[in-house]
């Protein structure tokens, strides 16, 4: 078998699945200020896994890339635990893939501890040598998810799958921990996501005032433009929001005089 060429497909599949989610993440953060899309990260299981993998399961080689379904495998991170379910319902009603299997290890986790959303989809590829079907595993999972599951899932490897039971105890409890980290940011979401948009408009405006003072400096009098700046200095060290929405206002009208004449 050649088992480059077989792989073909499945790299085009992540590239592609990778894009689309790099692009949903685009697409939020035009159309709402904020994206449920903190990262997105694709991976090709290498051919040494999938052996390893068919030989654990029992799965045939020949019948290892139409019987196993992370050939592909796409990791979506959020920062929020609601932010998974917007990602789930997104996926749902997609026509470009078909989901295949769906498991909720979030609101269910494993007893492990292991929390995550998983997808088995059906994605349509065209390629030069025609139409295919590839299927992909679609993690989803919060940052503090992954964290913990990146952490596990080393340990696993180190202890071949049979974690000690005083190491898989204080990971039960590790998972916990990162659960109630969830839980509590979850609860003041809106808080935090105000926060940020508030930061994100005064950096905008505090932006837009020094280039209308370097407008100024290049339309009309030094000494004006010197102290429009000062000013600008005083009210920014202050931090006092209102002053300086009402300096930005001053400071557009300003520069829109200069501008007519
Ligand atoms: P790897 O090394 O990450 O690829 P299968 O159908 O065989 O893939 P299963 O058990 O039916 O497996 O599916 P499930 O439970 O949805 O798990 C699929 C993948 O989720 C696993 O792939 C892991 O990546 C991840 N996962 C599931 N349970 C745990 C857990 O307890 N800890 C961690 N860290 N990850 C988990 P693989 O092939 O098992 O491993």
């Amino acid at each position: 078998m050649d088992w480059e060429r077989e792989l073909l497909p499945y790299h085009q599949t992540a590239d592609e699945l990778r894009a689309k989610f790099n692009n949903l993440a685009l697409q939020f953060t035009q159309a709402e200020n904020r994206t449920p899309i903190f990262s997105v990260e694709t991976r090709v299981k290498t051919v040494p896994s999938i052996m390893a993998k068919a030989h654990r399961k029992q799965i045939p080689i020949d019948r290892a890339f139409s019987e196993m379904d992370d050939i592909v495998g796409v990791r979506i991170i959020c920062r929020f635990v609601d932010d998974i379910f917007i990602i789930t319902r997104l996926i749902n009603s997609r026509d470009d893939m078909r989901v295949v299997k769906e498991k909720d290890f979030v609101r269910s986790h494993k007893p492990s501890g292991y929390r995550s959303y998983h997808f088995v989809v059906e994605y349509n590829l065209n390629t030069v040598f025609g139409k295919q079907t590839v299927r992909a595993e679609i993690q989803i999972r919060t940052l503090a998810m992954n964290f913990w599951a990146v952490t596990e899932h080393g340990l696993r490897y180190k202890y071949q799958g049979i974690i000690p039971e005083n190491i898989a105890s204080r990971l039960v409890k590790a998972a916990e921990a990162a659960h109630v980290l969830d839980s509590e940011l979850g609860a003041i979401r809106d808080e935090i996501l105000d926060a940020e948009k508030l930061a994100k408009n005064r950096e905008e405006m505090v932006r837009d005032i020094i280039h209308s003072i370097q407008e100024l400096y290049q339309v009309s009098e030094t000494s004006t433009a010197q102290e429009m700046y000062n000013k600008f200095l005083n009210i920014w060290e202050v931090q006092g929001e209102e002053d300086l929405n009402h300096f930005y206002s001053d400071m557009q009208s300003i520069a829109q005089v200069h501008k007519v004449r």
